[in-house]
């Protein structure tokens, strides 16, 4: 069984029990037999499902938001824009299949047609998350469905209630029970699920646990995807012009979902120039978050999502201490009920702290001072993650050239913490491994077949 809590109060809401291995195996065998006639479907079929499952979320929001926000803890207003964002996810990939799957003749070289077509791997798993879940899991489920695969779909057993919703409304817009199949349950079930000859994975979680994954699959060659985790600094170079919306974007891009976004500003570095002036204006910004019950709409800091994740965060806390770190703001957790952590600021640690080299996932971040754009880029570099990287100054090329130079699958400039379904989300190093979102993450749901068809 797993309890099922209210991080907002610490209740408990329920306890579910969990799909035991001979529940998941019927399932995956039916996720198998169903697969082969979701495939022979023409592509515009699945596509219509994914558009009434886009219109029935709409339709559904105000509940789903709710019950996101009850999941997670997330403020109701980022449940609200959370949703949003999953649909304009689904649209991306409606608009961009028929073009990118369609088979099409590559060339004709004598009386030698070369075609390429695509096939759908077949089963896909797919291992969530809690801090998106929504997101999360539209990066994976849409494009498979679309290219035809099945899915089957564990949600984190923190988010569980909202992935229960997830595979409902999927089953009221068309796709079969048997295409779209919830696992349920926690760790031991995801580790159940590798067991079965699965032909794809995808995980998006911690570090460890996607290297356990990949290991317990790999003997089976078959494709996986890991978005894991990281942890992205932000550079703010001396020749900023207006410091204040500077320190408005990094204060939202630092605790913008009480921190637990996989691109979240963990860390910052500013130039000294500019540093007396950017610490006031960022502690106004932060201070000026309102901490409260998710559901008041008002609310901008909520619980964290995981009771445990507290004890991490206190860790981070007297680590950056013990080095030396100078508390501006917080530090502690928030007595009342549920998972709250005063937002907490740390200055004059070492760039060695656990604070600045581990994934944090919370609100409580470090700040540095650095003499130049030499230093902030081996401070920003000194790190075994890849995820994203933000500099902020007024010269794009400046900008670039700190950002060519650092290791990361994404990079911005004068932004922090956003998504495109259009460009590629991916993780290099600790980070992950593969792509998702954009045309790459939908190729990443297909195998691609060449065909050489010589008329004789
Ligand atoms: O991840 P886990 P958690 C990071 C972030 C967070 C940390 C832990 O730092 O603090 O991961 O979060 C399933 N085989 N990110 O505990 O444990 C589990 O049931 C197969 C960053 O949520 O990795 C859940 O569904 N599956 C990330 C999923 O894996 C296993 C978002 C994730 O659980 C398993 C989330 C196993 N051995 C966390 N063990 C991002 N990129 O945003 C667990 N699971």
């Amino acid at each position: 069984m797993i309890d099922v809590f209210n991080p907002a109060t610490g209740e408990i809401r329920r306890s579910v029990a969990e799909d035991t291995p001979v529940v998941l195996a019927q399932k995956f065998a039916r996720a198998k037999e169903a697969q082969k006639s979701w495939a022979s479907l023409s592509l515009q079929v699945r596509i219509q499902c994914i558009e009434a499952f886009r219109a029935l979320i709409e339709a559904e929001k105000p509940i789903l938001a709710k019950v996101l926000t009850l999941d997670v803890g997330k403020p109701i207003s980022q449940s609200l824009s959370e949703i949003d964002g999953a649909r304009a996810r689904a649209a991306f990939f409606v608009e961009q299949a028929p073009a990118l799957l369609r088979e099409g003749t590559i060339r004709q070289t004598g009386n030698t047609r070369e075609v390429l077509a695509y096939e759908a791997h077949g089963v896909v798993v797919c291992i969530s998350a809690w801090n998106y879940p929504y997101l999360v899991a539209m990066n994976v489920i849409i494009p498979a469905l679309i290219a035809g695969n099945s899915v089957i779909y564990k949600p984190s057993e923190f988010a569980l209630q909202t992935g229960e919703h997830i595979a409902s409304l999927m089953h009221k817009a068309g796709v079969p029970e048997d295409v779209f199949v919830l696992a349920i349950g926690g760790g031991s079930v995801g580790r159940e699920l590798t067991k079965l000859a699965g032909d794809a994975y995808f995980f998006t979680g911690s570090h460890a646990t996607g290297v356990a994954i990949a290991q317990a699959i790999s003997s089976r060659l078959v494709p996986f995807g890991l978005e894991l985790g990281g942890k992205d600094p932000a550079y703010v170079a001396d020749d900023v012009k207006n410091l204040d919306a500077v320190a408005a974007s990094v204060a939202d891009g630092c605790f913008y979902n009480s921190g637990q976004s996989c691109c979240a500003i963990e860390r910052v570095y500013v130039n000294r120039a500019v540093y007396d002036a950017f610490l006031p204006l960022f502690l106004k910004h932060v201070r000026s978050f309102v901490i409260g019950d998710p559901f008041d709409a008002a609310t901008y800091l909520g619980p964290v999502a995981r009771a445990q994740h507290l004890d991490m965060l206190d860790a981070h806390v007297a680590d950056a201490i013990a080095h030396g770190g100078r508390l501006l703001l917080g530090g502690a957790r928030i007595e009342r009920a549920g998972n709250y952590f005063e937002p907490t600021v740390i200055v004059d640690l070492p760039n060695h702290a656990r604070l600045m080299q581990e994934e944090t996932f919370g609100p409580v971040k470090g700040i540095i001072a650095v003499d130049s754009d030499e230093e902030a880029l081996q401070k920003m570099a000194d790190c075994s993650y890849g995820l994203t990287a933000a500099v902020y100054s007024q010269d794009e090329s400046r900008g670039r050239s700190i950002l060519n130079a650092l290791d990361t699958g994404t990079g911005y400039w004068n932004c922090c913490d956003r998504v495109s379904p259009y460009l590629p989300w991916s993780g290099r190093r600790q980070s992950g491994h593969g792509a998702t979102l954009s045309y790459l993450g939908l190729l990443a749901f297909v195998r691609p077949k060449a065909f050489h068809l010589r008329r004789i």
